[in-house]
């Protein structure tokens, strides 16, 4: 809980550590009511430091110290002070053994932070300030120590006892206990240390590196989970050959561990060879995971690993720093995952994310650059910012060196800077220092927060044979930064003609690169202003702009109906023809919200409709694409365009127009059905991945329709499928209609999954977004289940989370119930889980988007927690800062 005055930190004010840690050595004597903590400190002054004789600050939350000793005296109470999370001794010699012993309770631990107990199993969570938690440190990620880790427990019920390196001993000891000694030769920081406890079954492989180091992989889960982990097992197989391809990183230990527990805050942490994951991320089997869960075990087991050189071995020197290591692990896991799979569908699906949630996030009260000059709790900026914005970053980097030159760039970060704990700075240069690109403009991309906006017009000289692009860059003003320089936008474009792309010639072209066959151009977009004259253009051109999403900006350009049907018939640039789709999808609902509005019939574009005819008729389409294209823009999107944002306007207008294409496409969606249904063995590869995402897209259309058809093709595929993809997809499609069958469907589905909690999850949340009315009091309902617990983080996202953030229509009742809510359940997390309690509260804070009505109400909800007493740091952080006017200057 905070102090009276929380306090915000500043990046402006980082001082290098007055003290360093050279080694760590830990015993845990891990008890049924408490465990106890006794740690070695070897510690000595930070010869970098320009404080003579400070006192050692150490970091300490909810301890109970039991003894404090410098070289074997002990200390006296006189002689060491506390002050809120800090215990200060005065007066310490230049180099000395700290001794301490510490109690604390992992019982009653429920903020899943430090040390605790999840499913009768000892874990940890450290990242970013948990092990303070656990004993009294440095707990910075600059202080880097090498750690030995000695733990000790009941052998019957804890007969795994795991830290980070090498096991170095083992011994039964004779009153029932056992002990277990690990040793970690890489000095890394508190944040990466971890500690698993538990009965726990263990499924082993091997890897050999390219140098032929021979690594024992190990992937410990509960006993009835050991069938779930081959995925897992095959794609770390996969990530650690890919990085010694791209990157040429190898691993460098003996062992590399995957414990999943069930509590878990977020997805998973990359601690030092034991990663500990959600065991949302880590479990998967045809039967009872679908095929976005199979995608998410690949991409966060690579990003976990991943994180061995971009987090570990090269750290942070501070936490403003984060994205250092997330950006950059952001993107190798993206590139990894496209090269895994479809390249396009992943560029798509993170474009998505970014466009809504980054996007939003950018707008709104607690917008902050990759990396912050600020915070008061640094659990809140684990955010989509730090993470996929900073992602964009290092990929601006890459497009803007190349292949080769990033490759030098990242050997150059990886050598200069190995065992140290850097800045996003360091990256930079390296990268600069290796590729000779000067990258001194492109540094505002770290310092300041908001969206660009890229204004684009076009003109065509038919005489001259020129073709100009007129550029404006503008940023919006942002908590604290009201004024924006120019960013340096790298601006992938390319010119569509009657045969083809065009052969581009630019006047002036110095600074700008090209493709190899010379028809796609990376612009160089500097200024506020800027024109682009390519000559010898022998047609009036249609642009294809922001090629691959090439910057994270929001482009304007005045498209005409034809020139978007052009793109999206054919351009060779897939998420370019994804996003005219898009748009031409966004004319649609504008032109019907305003049908509506005037009591019109909606009637679509016939050239709309037959563009999404012809789609669903190609059968050499990629399947994925197809469904992507044909789905409308989302409401979240849509929430992004329109403002204020009209909830359910919005939401009638997109259901209406969707009622709509069903009906005039219903031949086609029938054949598209059928033709995609298959009886192959599951493979979550692209080629089934898209054509169960076309097939069930094609359903969700048919549902709509109302009548028989529909609901027999949903029934049946409910029934007869083998597969959670498919056989979820029909329980939305149930719910979300009138279908007599839809309660027994769900009552069904409940029966044969009850013992797999991960796929109760997904039962939760298929109720918890459907859009029909009555949604609110469905979920108040489940959240008395049995099967529902408030502690588990995974069931408050799947029913709360899911219901405030991806239910729009229900969540913005006009009653404000939703509101009072999504309040309430924040005000009980506060304090069990803040971190929990502030990821909740993400959809209030957006309440200056909303109409007049909506606005009052979702304010009322957050004064409301705000005048709480006891408010966690984390909540105070994003509650005071979203009903903040923001500060001009
Ligand atoms: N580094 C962890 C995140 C820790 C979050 C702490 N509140 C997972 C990851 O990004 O890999
Ligand atoms: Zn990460």
């Amino acid at each position: 809980m905070r102090d009276a005055q929380p306090s915000t930190i500043y990046l402006s004010e980082y001082q290098v550590p007055a003290y360093l840690i050279d080694t760590t050595a830990l015993v845990f004597e891990l008890g049924e009511e408490s465990t106890k903590v006794s740690s070695q400190l070897h510690i000595r002054r930070n010869p970098a430091s320009t404080i003579s004789n400070a006192p050692l600050a150490l970091h300490g939350t909810e301890l109970e110290l039991i003894s404090l000793a410098i070289d074997g005296r002990t200390l006296d109470a006189s002689e060491w002070t506390q002050s809120g999370e800090q215990l200060i001794i005065a007066s310490v010699p230049a180099e000395f053994v700290l001794s301490c012993e510490t109690r604390i309770r992992p019982q009653d631990n429920t903020s899943l932070e430090g040390l605790y107990k999840s499913s009768g199993m000892f874990c940890t969570q450290c990242e970013a300030e948990g092990f303070r938690k656990i004993t009294y440190y440095l707990d910075r990620p600059d202080v880097m120590s090498v750690f030995t880790v000695e733990i000790i427990a009941d052998a019957q019920r804890y007969p795994v006892l795991l830290s980070n390196g090498n096991l170095s001993a083992a011994e039964v000891l004779a009153d029932g206990r056992h002990k277990t000694v690990w040793q970690d030769p890489f000095p890394k920081p508190a944040y990466l240390f971890a500690l698993v406890a538990g009965k726990l079954a263990c499924v082993e492989d091997r890897f050999k590196t390219m140098s032929g180091r021979d690594v024992a992989l190990k992937i410990y889960v509960e006993d009835k989970d050991a069938d779930k982990c081959e995925h897992a097992m095959v794609s770390l197989k996969n990530a650690m050959r890919w990085d010694e391809e791209v990157y040429g990183r190898e691993y460098d230990l003996d062992i590399f561990n995957i414990v999943a527990v069930d509590d878990f805050n977020m997805g998973a942490m990359e601690n030092k060879s034991l990663n500990i994951f959600n065991t949302s991320c880590v479990l998967a089997k045809p039967e009872t995971t679908t095929d976005a869960g199979f995608q998410r075990v690949e991409g966060v087991v690579a990003h976990e690993y991943f994180h061995n050189w971009s987090g570990n071995r090269v750290t942070c020197r501070d936490w403003f720093q984060l994205s250092l290591k997330e950006g950059f692990t952001v993107f190798r896991d993206a590139e990894f995952s496209a090269d895994m799979g479809s390249p396009t569908v992943k560029r798509v699906e993170d474009v998505t994310l970014l466009r809504t949630a980054q996007f939003a996030e950018d707008a709104g009260p607690m917008a902050h650059p990759i990396r912050p000059d600020s915070f008061i709790e640094i659990s809140n900026f684990y955010t989509v910012t730090v993470y996929e914005k900073g992602a964009e970053v290092v990929r601006m980097i890459h497009t803007l060196l190349g292949p080769e030159l990033f490759r030098k760039g990242s050997d150059l970060y990886f050598d200069r800077h190995d065992g140290q704990a850097v800045t996003c700075e360091d990256f930079v240069l390296a990268m600069e220092d290796a590729s000779g690109v000067d990258l001194g403009q492109f540094r505002n991309w770290y310092s300041q927060a908001g969206t660009p906006k890229l204004k684009v017009s076009a003109e065509y000289d038919a005489a001259a044979q020129t073709y100009t692009l007129h550029v404006q860059q503008s940023c919006p003003a942002t908590p604290g930064q009201s004024k924006k320089a120019p960013f340096h936008i790298p601006f992938a474009v390319a010119l569509l003609g009657e045969a083809g792309q065009l052969a581009l010639q630019l006047q002036n072209a110095a600074l700008n690169t090209e493709t190899a066959d010379n028809t796609e151009m990376v612009l160089n977009v500097t200024k506020a202003e800027q024109s682009f004259i390519f000559t010898g253009i022998k047609e009036e051109p249609v642009p294809s702009l922001l090629r691959g999403f090439s910057a994270p900006v929001k482009l304007e350009f005045d498209y005409s109906r034809e020139q978007l049907l052009r793109l999206m018939s054919s351009d060779s640039d897939g998420f370019c023809r994804w996003d005219a789709s898009q748009q031409l999808g966004l004319a649609e609902i504008s032109q019907a919200l305003a049908d509506i509005a005037a009591e019109h019939d909606v009637v679509p574009e016939s050239a709309y409709l037959d563009a999404c005819r012809a789609l669903l008729s190609d059968e050499s389409l990629d399947g994925a694409m197809v469904a992507m294209m044909l789905q409308l823009p989302s409401e979240a999107y849509l929430a992004e365009i329109f403002h204020p944002v009209d909830v359910l306007g919005l939401h009638r207008a997109r259901e209406t127009l969707r009622l709509v294409i069903a009906q005039a496409l219903r031949g086609e969606l029938l054949a598209c059905y059928s033709r995609c249904a298959s009886n192959a063995v599951y493979a979550a590869d692209a080629g089934q991945i898209a054509q169960r995402s076309l097939k069930n897209t094609a359903l969700s259309y048919l549902m709509l329709l109302n009548d028989d058809t529909g609901r027999e093709l949903a029934t049946r595929q409910f029934e007869h499928s083998e597969n959670m993809t498919d056989r979820l997809a029909a329980l939305n499609a149930l719910v979300n209609s009138t279908a007599p069958y839809k309660a027994e469907a769900l009552q069904r589905f409940y029966q044969n999954w009850q013992h797999e909690p991960l796929v109760i999850n997904q039962w939760f949340q298929v109720q918890a977004m459907c859009r029909l009315p009555g949604t609110l009091e469905t979920v108040q309902g489940l959240m008395a289940h049995p099967a529902f617990d408030i502690r588990n983080p995974n069931k408050v996202r799947a029913l709360i989370g899911a219901f405030c953030g991806q239910n729009s229509v229900n969540f913005h009742r006009e009653d404000g119930a939703g509101y009072r809510f999504l309040a309430d359940q924040v005000i009980v997390l506060n304090r069990s889980n803040p971190q929990i309690a502030s990821r909740l509260l993400v959809p209030l804070t957006k309440w200056r988007k909303y109409l007049p009505a909506a606005q009052q109400l979702m304010c009322a909800e957050l004064q409301r927690i705000l005048a709480q007493p006891d408010l966690s740091s984390d909540v105070y952080e994003v509650v005071s800062k979203s009903v903040q006017e923001y500060s001009e200057e």
